[in-house]
Protein backbone atom coordinates (compact mmCIF):
# COMPACT_ATOMS: atom_id res chain seq x y z
CA UNK A 1 0.00 0.00 0.00
CA UNK A 2 1.33 3.43 -0.84
CA UNK A 3 0.75 6.27 1.53
CA UNK A 4 1.99 9.83 1.03
CA UNK A 5 3.75 11.60 3.88
CA UNK A 6 0.83 13.99 3.99
CA UNK A 7 -1.70 11.12 4.31
CA UNK A 8 0.39 9.67 7.05
CA UNK A 9 0.33 12.90 9.06
CA UNK A 10 -3.42 13.37 8.56
CA UNK A 11 -4.00 9.82 9.77
CA UNK A 12 -1.65 10.26 12.70
CA UNK A 13 -3.32 13.52 13.65
CA UNK A 14 -6.79 11.99 13.50
CA UNK A 15 -5.76 9.08 15.65
CA UNK A 16 -4.11 11.38 18.19
CA UNK A 17 -7.17 13.62 18.28
CA UNK A 18 -9.70 10.83 18.58
CA UNK A 19 -7.81 8.78 21.11
CA UNK A 20 -7.27 5.03 20.82
CA UNK A 21 -9.71 3.91 18.14
CA UNK A 22 -8.37 0.40 17.85
CA UNK A 23 -10.91 -1.55 19.87
CA UNK A 24 -14.65 -1.67 19.44
CA UNK A 25 -15.20 -0.45 22.99
CA UNK A 26 -13.71 2.91 21.91
CA UNK A 27 -16.94 3.55 20.02
CA UNK A 28 -20.34 4.28 21.44
CA UNK A 29 -23.46 4.62 19.31
CA UNK A 30 -23.73 8.16 18.05
CA UNK A 31 -20.00 8.27 17.59
CA UNK A 32 -19.07 5.28 15.46
CA UNK A 33 -16.74 5.44 12.49
CA UNK A 34 -19.56 4.87 10.00
CA UNK A 35 -21.74 7.55 11.57
CA UNK A 36 -19.01 10.15 11.77
CA UNK A 37 -17.75 9.25 8.28
CA UNK A 38 -14.14 8.59 9.31
CA UNK A 39 -11.84 8.62 6.32
CA UNK A 40 -9.88 5.58 7.48
CA UNK A 41 -10.87 2.16 8.76
CA UNK A 42 -10.25 1.62 12.50
CA UNK A 43 -8.89 -1.80 13.43
CA UNK A 44 -12.10 -3.18 14.90
CA UNK A 45 -13.73 -2.97 11.43
CA UNK A 46 -10.89 -4.83 9.69
CA UNK A 47 -11.57 -8.51 8.97
CA UNK A 48 -8.90 -11.17 8.61
CA UNK A 49 -8.03 -11.75 4.92
CA UNK A 50 -9.98 -15.03 4.74
CA UNK A 51 -13.21 -13.19 5.63
CA UNK A 52 -12.79 -10.18 3.37
CA UNK A 53 -15.09 -9.69 0.39
CA UNK A 54 -13.95 -9.50 -3.22
CA UNK A 55 -14.64 -6.18 -4.90
CA UNK A 56 -15.48 -8.07 -8.10
CA UNK A 57 -17.48 -11.10 -6.92
CA UNK A 58 -19.04 -13.74 -9.12
CA UNK A 59 -22.74 -13.12 -9.75
CA UNK A 60 -25.23 -15.72 -8.50
CA UNK A 61 -27.69 -17.42 -10.80
CA UNK A 62 -30.95 -16.76 -8.97
CA UNK A 63 -34.51 -17.89 -9.66
CA UNK A 64 -37.00 -15.18 -10.63
CA UNK A 65 -40.61 -15.83 -9.66
CA UNK A 66 -43.48 -14.12 -11.44
CA UNK A 67 -45.78 -13.58 -8.49
CA UNK A 68 -48.79 -12.58 -10.63
CA UNK A 69 -48.90 -16.15 -11.97
CA UNK A 70 -49.86 -17.42 -8.51
CA UNK A 71 -53.24 -15.81 -9.08
CA UNK A 72 -53.80 -17.28 -12.54
CA UNK A 73 -55.49 -20.58 -13.35
CA UNK A 74 -54.70 -23.67 -11.21
CA UNK A 75 -52.23 -25.01 -13.78
CA UNK A 76 -50.16 -21.84 -13.70
CA UNK A 77 -50.38 -21.63 -9.92
CA UNK A 78 -49.10 -25.20 -9.65
CA UNK A 79 -46.18 -24.29 -11.92
CA UNK A 80 -45.19 -21.27 -9.77
CA UNK A 81 -45.57 -23.29 -6.56
CA UNK A 82 -43.13 -25.83 -8.02
CA UNK A 83 -40.72 -23.06 -8.99
CA UNK A 84 -40.88 -21.59 -5.46
CA UNK A 85 -40.27 -25.06 -3.98
CA UNK A 86 -37.25 -25.60 -6.24
CA UNK A 87 -35.80 -22.19 -5.33
CA UNK A 88 -36.24 -22.86 -1.60
CA UNK A 89 -34.61 -26.29 -1.93
CA UNK A 90 -31.66 -25.26 -4.11
CA UNK A 91 -30.80 -21.88 -2.66
CA UNK A 92 -33.26 -20.62 -0.04
CA UNK A 93 -33.44 -17.41 -2.02
CA UNK A 94 -35.36 -16.00 -4.99
CA UNK A 95 -36.43 -12.71 -6.52
CA UNK A 96 -40.01 -11.72 -7.25
CA UNK A 97 -41.44 -9.61 -10.02
CA UNK A 98 -45.06 -8.53 -10.58
CA UNK A 99 -45.60 -8.63 -6.83
CA UNK A 100 -48.25 -5.90 -6.97
CA UNK A 101 -46.55 -3.35 -4.67
CA UNK A 102 -46.53 -0.14 -6.67
CA UNK A 103 -43.25 1.67 -7.40
CA UNK A 104 -44.42 4.79 -5.51
CA UNK A 105 -44.80 2.73 -2.33
CA UNK A 106 -41.33 1.19 -2.75
CA UNK A 107 -39.72 4.56 -3.50
CA UNK A 108 -41.62 6.14 -0.61
CA UNK A 109 -40.24 3.61 1.89
CA UNK A 110 -36.68 4.01 0.58
CA UNK A 111 -36.86 7.80 0.69
CA UNK A 112 -38.40 7.79 4.20
CA UNK A 113 -35.52 5.57 5.35
CA UNK A 114 -32.88 7.67 3.67
CA UNK A 115 -34.34 10.92 5.10
CA UNK A 116 -34.34 9.37 8.57
CA UNK A 117 -30.65 8.45 8.43
CA UNK A 118 -29.77 11.95 7.22
CA UNK A 119 -31.25 13.54 10.35
CA UNK A 120 -28.81 15.12 12.81
CA UNK A 121 -27.47 12.81 15.50
CA UNK A 122 -29.41 14.61 18.29
CA UNK A 123 -32.61 13.43 16.64
CA UNK A 124 -31.54 9.80 16.12
CA UNK A 125 -30.14 9.58 19.65
CA UNK A 126 -33.72 9.67 20.93
CA UNK A 127 -34.22 6.09 19.75
CA UNK A 128 -30.73 4.79 20.41
CA UNK A 129 -30.49 1.53 22.29
CA UNK A 130 -28.43 -1.64 22.52
CA UNK A 131 -31.35 -3.51 24.08
CA UNK A 132 -32.47 -6.07 21.45
CA UNK A 133 -35.88 -6.39 23.12
CA UNK A 134 -36.86 -2.76 22.51
CA UNK A 135 -39.63 -2.66 19.87
CA UNK A 136 -38.14 0.45 18.24
CA UNK A 137 -34.44 1.26 18.29
CA UNK A 138 -31.64 2.96 16.44
CA UNK A 139 -28.19 1.43 16.50
CA UNK A 140 -25.06 0.60 14.57
CA UNK A 141 -23.16 -2.60 13.69
CA UNK A 142 -24.89 -5.42 15.66
CA UNK A 143 -23.92 -4.90 19.30
CA UNK A 144 -22.04 -1.63 19.32
CA UNK A 145 -18.88 -1.52 21.31
CA UNK A 146 -19.46 -5.05 22.70
CA UNK A 147 -18.62 -7.33 19.80
CA UNK A 148 -15.04 -7.89 18.75
CA UNK A 149 -15.69 -6.90 15.15
CA UNK A 150 -17.80 -3.94 14.17
CA UNK A 151 -19.83 -3.65 10.98
CA UNK A 152 -20.14 -0.57 8.79
CA UNK A 153 -23.89 -0.27 9.20
CA UNK A 154 -26.43 2.01 10.85
CA UNK A 155 -29.96 0.72 11.45
CA UNK A 156 -33.43 1.49 12.68
CA UNK A 157 -35.45 -1.56 13.75
CA UNK A 158 -39.11 -1.51 14.57
CA UNK A 159 -42.05 -3.82 14.98
CA UNK A 160 -44.73 -3.37 12.36
CA UNK A 161 -47.73 -5.54 13.20
CA UNK A 162 -50.36 -4.73 14.30
CA UNK A 163 -49.35 -1.37 12.89
CA UNK A 164 -51.62 0.65 15.22
CA UNK A 165 -49.84 -0.86 18.26
CA UNK A 166 -46.43 0.41 17.18
CA UNK A 167 -46.88 3.39 14.90
CA UNK A 168 -46.83 5.95 17.72
CA UNK A 169 -43.40 4.67 18.78
CA UNK A 170 -41.87 5.04 15.30
CA UNK A 171 -39.88 8.18 14.47
CA UNK A 172 -42.13 11.19 13.82
CA UNK A 173 -39.26 12.89 12.08
CA UNK A 174 -38.99 12.97 9.06
CA UNK A 175 -42.68 13.87 9.12
CA UNK A 176 -43.62 11.46 6.30
CA UNK A 177 -41.81 8.46 7.84
CA UNK A 178 -44.79 6.80 9.52
CA UNK A 179 -47.10 7.16 6.56
CA UNK A 180 -44.63 6.03 3.89
CA UNK A 181 -42.99 3.21 5.82
CA UNK A 182 -46.37 2.13 7.23
CA UNK A 183 -47.82 1.79 3.73
CA UNK A 184 -44.90 -0.35 2.60
CA UNK A 185 -45.08 -2.52 5.76
CA UNK A 186 -48.74 -3.34 5.15
CA UNK A 187 -48.06 -4.32 1.55
CA UNK A 188 -44.95 -6.34 2.40
CA UNK A 189 -46.87 -8.22 5.07
CA UNK A 190 -49.68 -9.14 2.67
CA UNK A 191 -47.05 -10.44 0.27
CA UNK A 192 -45.28 -12.40 3.03
CA UNK A 193 -48.50 -14.17 4.04
CA UNK A 194 -49.18 -15.15 0.44
CA UNK A 195 -45.61 -16.34 0.01
CA UNK A 196 -45.75 -18.43 3.19
CA UNK A 197 -48.97 -20.04 1.96
CA UNK A 198 -47.19 -20.86 -1.31
CA UNK A 199 -44.20 -22.25 0.58
CA UNK A 200 -46.27 -24.59 2.79
CA UNK A 201 -48.21 -25.63 -0.32
CA UNK A 202 -44.95 -26.40 -2.10
CA UNK A 203 -44.00 -28.65 0.84
CA UNK A 204 -47.20 -30.64 0.30
CA UNK A 205 -48.70 -29.27 3.53
CA UNK A 206 -51.33 -27.08 1.88
CA UNK A 207 -51.62 -23.27 1.84
CA UNK A 208 -53.45 -22.97 5.17
CA UNK A 209 -51.09 -25.22 7.15
CA UNK A 210 -49.89 -22.46 9.51
CA UNK A 211 -53.38 -20.95 9.66
CA UNK A 212 -53.68 -17.94 11.94
CA UNK A 213 -50.22 -18.53 13.44
CA UNK A 214 -48.63 -16.57 10.61
CA UNK A 215 -51.39 -13.96 10.55
CA UNK A 216 -50.81 -13.27 14.25
CA UNK A 217 -47.07 -13.39 13.81
CA UNK A 218 -44.32 -10.90 14.60
CA UNK A 219 -43.29 -8.50 11.84
CA UNK A 220 -39.94 -6.80 12.36
CA UNK A 221 -38.55 -4.17 10.00
CA UNK A 222 -34.77 -3.82 9.84
CA UNK A 223 -34.12 -0.56 8.03
CA UNK A 224 -30.40 -0.51 7.19
CA UNK A 225 -28.06 2.21 5.98
CA UNK A 226 -24.51 1.46 4.77
CA UNK A 227 -22.55 4.71 4.34
CA UNK A 228 -19.59 4.81 1.93
CA UNK A 229 -16.68 2.93 3.48
CA UNK A 230 -13.05 4.04 3.00
CA UNK A 231 -11.85 0.41 2.68
CA UNK A 232 -14.71 -1.71 1.31
CA UNK A 233 -12.32 -4.59 0.58
CA UNK A 234 -11.48 -5.01 4.29
CA UNK A 235 -14.81 -4.43 6.06
CA UNK A 236 -18.39 -5.72 5.94
CA UNK A 237 -21.81 -4.15 6.33
CA UNK A 238 -23.13 -7.31 7.97
CA UNK A 239 -21.40 -10.63 8.71
CA UNK A 240 -22.49 -14.00 7.26
CA UNK A 241 -25.80 -14.94 8.87
CA UNK A 242 -29.16 -16.46 8.11
CA UNK A 243 -32.35 -14.76 9.29
CA UNK A 244 -34.24 -16.39 12.19
CA UNK A 245 -37.56 -15.60 10.46
CA UNK A 246 -39.83 -17.78 8.33
CA UNK A 247 -39.03 -15.48 5.47
CA UNK A 248 -37.56 -12.06 4.83
CA UNK A 249 -38.57 -9.72 2.02
CA UNK A 250 -35.78 -7.33 1.08
CA UNK A 251 -36.02 -4.02 -0.73
CA UNK A 252 -32.75 -2.24 -1.58
CA UNK A 253 -31.67 1.03 -3.14
CA UNK A 254 -28.59 -0.48 -4.80
CA UNK A 255 -26.65 -3.79 -4.86
CA UNK A 256 -24.49 -5.02 -1.97
CA UNK A 257 -26.05 -8.29 -0.81
CA UNK A 258 -24.06 -11.50 -1.24
CA UNK A 259 -25.32 -15.04 -0.77
CA UNK A 260 -23.37 -18.22 -0.14
CA UNK A 261 -24.13 -20.57 -3.02
CA UNK A 262 -24.69 -23.96 -1.33
CA UNK A 263 -23.71 -25.74 -4.56
CA UNK A 264 -20.07 -24.63 -4.53
CA UNK A 265 -19.71 -22.84 -1.19
CA UNK A 266 -18.74 -19.53 -2.86
CA UNK A 267 -19.89 -16.05 -1.95
CA UNK A 268 -21.77 -14.53 -4.88
CA UNK A 269 -23.35 -11.15 -5.47
CA UNK A 270 -27.06 -11.22 -6.14
CA UNK A 271 -27.68 -9.76 -9.58
CA UNK A 272 -28.67 -6.15 -9.89
CA UNK A 273 -32.34 -6.62 -10.56
CA UNK A 274 -34.86 -4.84 -12.66
CA UNK A 275 -36.16 -1.80 -10.84
CA UNK A 276 -38.83 -2.79 -8.31
CA UNK A 277 -37.83 -6.44 -7.95
CA UNK A 278 -38.00 -7.74 -4.37
CA UNK A 279 -35.74 -10.37 -2.86
CA UNK A 280 -36.99 -13.22 -0.71
CA UNK A 281 -34.76 -15.02 1.78
CA UNK A 282 -35.82 -18.28 3.40
CA UNK A 283 -35.26 -18.03 7.16
CA UNK A 284 -34.28 -20.58 9.83
CA UNK A 285 -37.89 -21.20 10.86
CA UNK A 286 -38.83 -22.47 7.38
CA UNK A 287 -35.76 -24.71 7.40
CA UNK A 288 -37.02 -26.14 10.71
CA UNK A 289 -40.61 -26.49 9.46
CA UNK A 290 -39.42 -28.34 6.34
CA UNK A 291 -37.09 -30.64 8.32
CA UNK A 292 -34.16 -29.29 6.32
CA UNK A 293 -35.70 -29.80 2.86
CA UNK A 294 -35.55 -26.04 2.43
CA UNK A 295 -32.46 -24.16 3.52
CA UNK A 296 -32.20 -20.77 5.13
CA UNK A 297 -29.82 -18.71 3.03
CA UNK A 298 -26.49 -17.59 4.42
CA UNK A 299 -25.95 -13.97 3.40
CA UNK A 300 -23.70 -10.99 4.12
CA UNK A 301 -23.49 -7.35 3.10
CA UNK A 302 -20.58 -5.81 1.22
CA UNK A 303 -19.75 -2.12 0.98
CA UNK A 304 -18.56 0.46 -1.50
CA UNK A 305 -16.60 3.67 -1.18
CA UNK A 306 -18.88 5.84 -3.32
CA UNK A 307 -22.46 5.78 -2.30
CA UNK A 308 -24.76 5.13 0.65
CA UNK A 309 -26.88 2.01 0.31
CA UNK A 310 -30.29 1.61 1.97
CA UNK A 311 -31.95 -1.77 2.47
CA UNK A 312 -35.27 -2.55 4.13
CA UNK A 313 -35.62 -6.09 5.44
CA UNK A 314 -39.12 -7.17 6.39
CA UNK A 315 -38.87 -10.21 8.68
CA UNK A 316 -41.94 -12.39 9.27
CA UNK A 317 -42.28 -15.09 11.90
CA UNK A 318 -44.86 -16.73 14.15
CA UNK A 319 -46.01 -14.99 17.35
CA UNK A 320 -43.33 -14.07 19.90
CA UNK A 321 -43.87 -17.17 22.06
CA UNK A 322 -45.24 -19.48 19.38
CA UNK A 323 -42.75 -22.32 18.85
CA UNK A 324 -41.91 -23.29 15.27
CA UNK A 325 -41.28 -27.00 15.02
CA UNK A 326 -40.88 -29.45 12.16
CA UNK A 327 -44.07 -30.50 10.34
CA UNK A 328 -44.88 -34.03 11.53
CA UNK A 329 -45.91 -34.87 7.95
CA UNK A 330 -42.26 -34.48 6.91
CA UNK A 331 -40.87 -36.80 9.58
CA UNK A 332 -40.62 -40.58 9.24
CA UNK A 333 -38.12 -43.37 9.89
CA UNK A 334 -35.99 -42.32 6.93
CA UNK A 335 -36.29 -38.63 7.79
CA UNK A 336 -36.01 -38.23 11.56
CA UNK A 337 -36.74 -34.86 13.08
CA UNK A 338 -33.56 -32.81 12.69
CA UNK A 339 -34.38 -29.61 14.60
CA UNK A 340 -35.54 -28.44 18.00
CA UNK A 341 -38.49 -26.10 18.13
CA UNK A 342 -37.99 -22.42 18.92
CA UNK A 343 -39.75 -19.06 18.99
CA UNK A 344 -38.93 -15.45 18.14
CA UNK A 345 -38.31 -14.88 21.86
CA UNK A 346 -35.76 -17.71 21.86
CA UNK A 347 -33.99 -15.88 19.04
CA UNK A 348 -33.93 -12.63 21.05
CA UNK A 349 -32.42 -14.48 24.01
CA UNK A 350 -29.78 -15.93 21.70
CA UNK A 351 -28.85 -12.65 20.02
CA UNK A 352 -28.63 -10.74 23.29
CA UNK A 353 -25.82 -12.96 24.52
CA UNK A 354 -23.98 -14.14 21.39
CA UNK A 355 -21.67 -12.47 18.91
CA UNK A 356 -22.72 -13.50 15.39
CA UNK A 357 -19.73 -11.66 13.94
CA UNK A 358 -17.61 -14.34 15.60
CA UNK A 359 -19.47 -17.09 13.78
CA UNK A 360 -22.18 -17.96 16.34
CA UNK A 361 -25.47 -18.85 14.68
CA UNK A 362 -29.00 -19.27 16.01
CA UNK A 363 -29.61 -22.13 13.56
CA UNK A 364 -26.75 -24.18 14.98
CA UNK A 365 -28.47 -24.09 18.40
CA UNK A 366 -31.56 -25.69 16.83
CA UNK A 367 -29.92 -28.73 15.25
CA UNK A 368 -30.49 -32.01 17.07
CA UNK A 369 -27.38 -34.07 17.58
O1 LIG B 1 -28.78 -5.10 3.65
C1 LIG B 1 -29.04 -6.20 3.18
O2 LIG B 1 -29.01 -6.42 1.97
C2 LIG B 1 -29.39 -7.35 4.08
C3 LIG B 1 -29.80 -6.97 5.46
C4 LIG B 1 -29.92 -8.17 6.32
O3 LIG B 1 -29.42 -9.22 6.03
C5 LIG B 1 -30.66 -8.09 7.60
O4 LIG B 1 -31.08 -6.99 8.00
O5 LIG B 1 -30.84 -9.17 8.22
FE1 LIG C 1 -30.28 -10.87 7.10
Amino acid sequence: MTCSVQDFFVRFLLISMEGDLKSSSSFTIGNTAQETGLSYLPDCYVFPPSHRPSLAPEVANVPIIDFAMLKQNPGQRAQVIRAIGNACRRLGYFQIINHGICPTTLEGALSAASDYFELPMEEKIKLMSNDVRKPVRYGTSIRDGTDKFQFWRVFLKHYAYPLSDWLDLWPNNPPHYREKMGKYCQEARKLALELMAAITESLGLGPTYLGSKMEEGVHVMAVNCYPPCPKPDMALGLPPHSDYSCLTILLQSSPGLEIMDPEDGKWKAVPDQLHGTLQVQVGDHVEVLSNGLYKSILHRVTLNSQKTRISIASLHSLGADEKMGTAKELVDDQHPERYKESSFRDFLNFISSNDIGEGKSFKSTLIRH
